[in-house]
């Protein structure tokens, strides 16, 4: 179903989102759970994290490292993926139309929280209904008034589309938490390679099947508060991975969003 229930934004080939459009993208954000910004990435670049992704993933697979991968349903497998090379890019982690939004929705103290992709092999059935992360207190309450608090921007490597298959969405299902089958519709959005999905870590969602004879590798980029720690998805392995000598080539502007780690880092020292 194609269907503009989810906010979309076409961003402008020079310059940057005019912040009034940015305050709308913030509130469509909040009310759906979920919004596409489309054309912030050149589909060369795209196509060079595509290359570069699927020689490290074939590897790992290869040589069955089950440290690396998690399987997250039926032929879809999840890998955390290092901060380096054509991934350490600051046109990617803090992409020039989407971190501005992202840090609308989070504050300007947002973390990098993990990086990971999700691949989809050929032939692989719908994915179960999920949230990536519960609530925070399991009471509606609360919760239903939760503003965002982690945010994932998916890049998808490949077209999305009814033959790759998608993600379906639920937008709104951030907010009824205590719902464990959402009432409010689904779509299922077209998304070309270049553009990005932002979505809440809350929202109900499931990965369509793959009808093509190709894998479908999506990455995400997960922000967050600075105090949120995602305590299920990441037994096994380190939700972000970024060596000393990546991190060196990070802008100091933008170091703050590998904090996360250096806390760690700085721990080790004493
Ligand atoms: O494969 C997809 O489209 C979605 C994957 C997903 O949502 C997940 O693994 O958490
Ligand atoms: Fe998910």
């Amino acid at each position: 179903m194609k269907n503009p229930k989810i906010p979309r934004i076409k961003v402008p080939k020079k310059g940057l989102i005019p912040p009034p459009a940015i305050n709308l993208a913030r509130e469509k954000y909040e009310e759906a759970g979920v919004l596409i910004l489309d054309g912030i990435l050149p589909a060369g670049y795209i196509d060079q994290m595509r290359e570069s992704f699927l020689i490290e993933y074939e590897k790992r697979v290869r040589e069955r490292n089950l440290r690396y991968k998690s399987d997250v349903g039926d032929k879809r497998i999840m890998l955390s993926v290092d901060v380096e090379g054509v991934f350490n890019q600051q046109r990617f982690y803090a992409n020039r139309h989407a971190y501005p939004v992202l840090s609308r929705l989070l504050g300007n103290e947002m973390i990098i929280n993990a990086f990971n992709a999700v691949t989809s092999l050929p032939g692989s059935n719908i994915q179960h209904l999920h949230a990536d992360h519960p609530e925070l207190f399991w009471d509606a309450k609360l919760d239903d008034v939760m503003p965002p608090f982690c945010v994932s921007m998916a890049i998808p490597l490949v077209d999305l589309n009814a033959d790759t298959g998608t993600t379906r969405y639920y937008p709104g299902s951030q907010k009824r938490t205590d719902d464990t089958s959402p009432k409010t519709p689904y779509f299922d959005p077209d998304v070309p390679k270049s553009s990005a999905i932002l979505f809440d870590s809350r929202i109900r969602h499931r990965g369509l099947a793959n009808k093509s004879d190709g894998p479908r590798p999506v990455l995400y980029m997960i922000y967050a508060r600075p105090w949120f720690r995602d305590y299920v998805n990441y037994d096994f392995d380190q939700a972000l991975r970024i060596t000393r000598k990546e991190f060196d080539k990070v802008r100091p502007k933008y170091q703050h969003l590998f904090d996360w780690l250096m806390v760690k880092a700085r721990k080790k020292k004493k």
